[in-house]
């Protein structure tokens, strides 16, 4: 394991007290340690950003069901890229808001290029993708 180092952080009191909360959900013993896994998470994510790799993933979206073209343009960028699309779920969680689970799988970056398009769409609320690769990545 390299050497521990320490650097100080600067950023808005309520961005920390929201970071707190998110540590003491019982999730991280300690900020450097939620941080030392944000950190890995986010240069996993970008280090597969342009990779060629082949992988699978989820990508989960939630909307809001009345915005105007939305489900159709969800639905036009599928067919799109429909040589990546496994397979979508979709489930109505209330009268105004809707959760699509797509099942991808092609390039790592092609998935992440996708995922970005469907995720930036106006009226979606929160998108998550989840890729996995058949090798082991450090
Ligand atoms: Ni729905």
């Amino acid at each position: 394991m390299s050497e521990l180092v320490r650097f100080s952080v600067s950023l808005e009191s309520d961005l920390l007290e929201q970071f707190d909360r998110y540590c003491n959900e019982g999730r991280f013993a300690t900020r450097s340690e939620a941080i030392r896994q944000l950190l890995r998470d986010t240069l996993t994510t970008h280090a597969w950003e342009s990779d060629a790799q082949d992988a699978a993933a989820t990508l989960t979206l939630v909307y809001d069901h009345h915005k105007t073209h939305l489900a159709e343009k969800l639905m036009d960028l599928q067919h799109q890229h429909n040589d990546m699309v496994v397979s979508t779920m979709h489930i109505h969680l209330n009268h105004d808001t809707c959760l699509e689970v797509i099942v991808l799988r092609g390039r790592a970056g092609a998935l992440q290029t996708i995922a970005s398009e469907l995720k930036g769409l106006k009226g979606i609320h929160k998108g998550q993708l989840v890729l996995a690769t058949t090798t082991e990545r450090h």
